[in-house]
């Protein structure tokens, strides 16, 4: 049984931005012209300027110049729909469900760089948890930034979840092990920790990722159950950087791709696809507890197709 499912009415609202910049740019570029080499060399631009990734790009116009060389394709509508069918195939039935416990609490470790969205989204996903009538517990586990755990607080209080919060400025691992402690003695489903944003090149940081994982590991059999790794969709390039470095070093299972609202370049999921094999799982439309949607490559293109 699927966890979640996405709404293609919401996640097209989400990518108003892209809709109208990227693929509307590919829209009025194709619409109604005879294909010739002119139209694809703009179309290989725009492909390339819409974050698509130099690869993606590279593969998708290899198959159309053929397509296009052998006749199979003739005009730019043509080449919208063969687009639309050649992005679907970048994602083949994979496992994009959260990896949760059988029995026991299941843990949940966010991690990523400062002010990507770390905090909204757990808000957004335990809001999702809940949905599915599963209880949840918030660690607040970055003690660093002044006000982060009150903004943590914040979100419990209005969804009605617990938290497990420490000292300011205290040890984060401290924080996941008293949470991991309460989600158990508590029964409660998923524990999902927060953590404070660091670069992929704060190696001192990236030690404490890796310890509050050895502390959960240590406490709660198979966790943790997942590495979500939050990706701010408007830092185009950078994000496709974080993932590659985080994706090494920290163990992530899973992306969240946040604030896809917020650009027009909506190419950065087939961009994270094409460097890493490190599934997306859900994406960010937004700032409220409902703007969350699973990513499902099928809902994605469609709605980022649809007028
Ligand atoms: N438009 C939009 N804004 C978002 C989305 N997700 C988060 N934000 C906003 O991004 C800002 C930063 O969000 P936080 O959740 O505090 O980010 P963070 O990664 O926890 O930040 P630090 O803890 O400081 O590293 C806030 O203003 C959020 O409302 C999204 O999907 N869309
Ligand atoms: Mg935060």
């Amino acid at each position: 049984m699927k966890l979640f499912r996405a709404t293609i009415g919401a996640i097209k609202k989400g990518l108003d931005r892209t809709r109208e910049g990227f693929v509307g740019g590919l829209r009025s570029l194709l619409r109604g012209r005879k294909l010739d080499e002119a139209l694809l060399s703009a179309l290989e631009k725009q492909m390339i300027e819409g974050d698509l990734g130099v690869r993606t790009t590279g593969r998708l116009m290899a198959e159309l110049r053929r397509a296009y060389k052998e006749r199979e394709i003739e005009t730019g509508d043509q080449v919208l729909e063969f687009l639309k069918h050649d992005l679907i195939a970048m994602w083949p039935p994979a496992d994009r469900e959260l990896n949760l416990a059988v029995d026991g609490p299941s843990v949940i470790l966010v991690t990523g760089v400062n002010g990507v969205g770390k905090t909204t989204s757990i808000a957004k996903l335990a809001r999702l948890l809940q949905l599915q009538n599963k209880t949840v517990l918030l660690g607040a586990c970055d003690t660093f930034r002044a006000g982060a755990v009150r903004q943590l607080e914040i979100w419990a209080e209005r969804l009605g979840v617990d938290i497990v919060k420490g000292q300011q400025g205290g040890d984060p691992a401290a924080v996941a092990f008293d949470a991991c402690q309460a989600g158990k003695a508590r029964g409660v489903d998923v524990v999902i920790l927060d953590t404070a944003g660091r670069l992929q090149t704060q190696d001192p940081l990236m030690r404490q990722l890796t310890k509050i994982r050895g502390v959960v590991a240590k406490h709660i059999e198979g966790g943790p159950h997942e590495v979500l790794l939050v990706l701010d969709a408007t830092s185009g390039q950078n994000a496709l950087r974080q993932a590659e470095a985080f994706g090494e070093s920290a163990g992530v299972t899973g992306i969240m791709l946040t604030k896809l609202d917020g650009t027009a370049k909506g190419g950065i999921v087939v961009a994270i696809r094409e460097s890493t094999d490190i599934p997306v799982k859900f994406i960010g439309v937004g700032e409220t507890p409902e703007d969350i949607q699973p990513f499902e490559p099928e809902v994605f293109v469609e709605a980022l197709f649809s007028e």
